[in-house]
């Protein structure tokens, strides 16, 4: 049987090539592979107050993004998450299961909470219980996501291994998926941070015009000296290295021997210009599906309707190994 895999991304913002790199493009690779589930998950994105400013536009835009980098309602089910409530309803029956201790241990918790300071929501505490229901609710094999993703992967198979034992062999224990080369892309004005939709400064956004995306780049801060070298001293060269290599599918080592005794300026200038043009159909495609919310809606509608068909009788068999009438 074909395995099957399962990935979101939250409508939160315009999405950046961070956000492309390290899971929309392996997404449209793996849709001719695997049985693929894609969600816009809505739900998750309520938990940050800020990014859940004008939502419906915003679920509109990451699916128009999806579906110009190459995701195809044919290939894949494609559906927004709140549209098929079995995804909260499973969410519930996971907390019961689920050690407050374990959520306490995440990063992703931790980080953000810092950035809310006073205004903490449960929804963001228990983000990961929901991830843990999107993923097992589809018994899906395989979870493709960026690096910073990892620990919630691991959390739903440690909640599905739980599970298994107090009720039943019921869920498969998904596996994470992240592809090393570009599984943490930086943000560009300070390369220990990752790139993120909600800190704009430093995003190099795919919906950005050619004139902003040569002024990111030139802007994009670099290390002492002046050599394109892939080492550990130089994080900010190393994360516009793997932007380059990414886009242009140059290995390290290529790029180190075409920009030896170069400099930044002429590496910046070149690596502007392969972004613009690897972007360039994706920008077309994209405003193209903007004027067409009719169709958007229905792709929807439709994407909706397959993913309920999967996690109604899948919600049904986990209720009554719970012991639910
Ligand atoms: N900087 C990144 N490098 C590589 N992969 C990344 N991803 C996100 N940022 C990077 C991957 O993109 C997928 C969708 O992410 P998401 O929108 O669900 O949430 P996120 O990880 O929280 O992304 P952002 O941009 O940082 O959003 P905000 O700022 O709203 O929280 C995931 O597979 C993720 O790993």
């Amino acid at each position: 049987m074909t395995k099957r895999i399962f990935s979101g991304i939250q409508p939160t913002g315009s999405a950046h090539i961070g956000n492309y790199l390290g899971a929309i493009k392996n997404w449209v690779e793996l849709q001719n592979q695997y049985d693929s589930v894609f969600c816009i998950v809505d739900l998750h994105a309520l938990t940050n107050p800020e990014a859940a400013n004008q939502m419906q536009k915003k679920i509109f835009d990451s699916t128009t993004t999806l579906l110009a980098a190459g995701i195809d309602p044919k290939k894949c089910i494609l559906f927004v998450q709140s549209h098929v409530h079995e995804h909260t309803e499973l969410t519930w029956l996971l907390n019961t299961i689920t050690p407050i201790a374990e959520l306490e241990r995440m990063t992703q918790f931790k980080e953000k909470s810092k950035h809310l300071k006073q205004s903490i929501n449960m929804g963001l505490f228990d983000y990961p219980v929901l991830m843990a229901a999107d993923i097992l609710l589809y018994h899906t094999n395989v979870v493709p996501v960026g690096e910073d993703q990892r620990q919630h992967v691991e959390l739903a198979r440690i909640i599905a291994r739980k599970f298994n034992n107090q009720f039943n062999k019921t869920f498969i224990l998904p596996e994470p998926l992240i592809y090393k080369s570009s599984a943490r892309i930086m943000s560009l004005a300070d390369p220990t941070k990752k790139m993120s939709k909600s800190i704009p400064h430093g995003c190099l956004e795919l919906t950005d015009s050619p004139a902003l995306i040569k002024e990111k780049i030139k802007k994009a801060v670099t290390d002492s000296g002046n050599e394109i070298k892939y080492s550990p001293k130089k994080p900010a060269v190393v994360n516009l290295m793997t932007i380059y290599a990414s886009f242009s599918k140059l290995s390290f080592d290529q790029i180190e021997k075409k920009y030896k005794g170069k400099g930044y300026a002429q590496f910046k200038d070149d690596l502007a210009k392969i972004i613009i043009k690897e972007l360039k159909p994706f920008q077309e495609k994209k405003k193209a599906l903007d004027k067409k919310p009719e169709q958007i809606r229905k792709i929807l509608e439709n994407g909706a309707k397959k993913a309920q068909s999967i996690a109604q009788k899948n919600l049904k068999e986990i209720k009554q190994k719970m012991g639910l009438l």
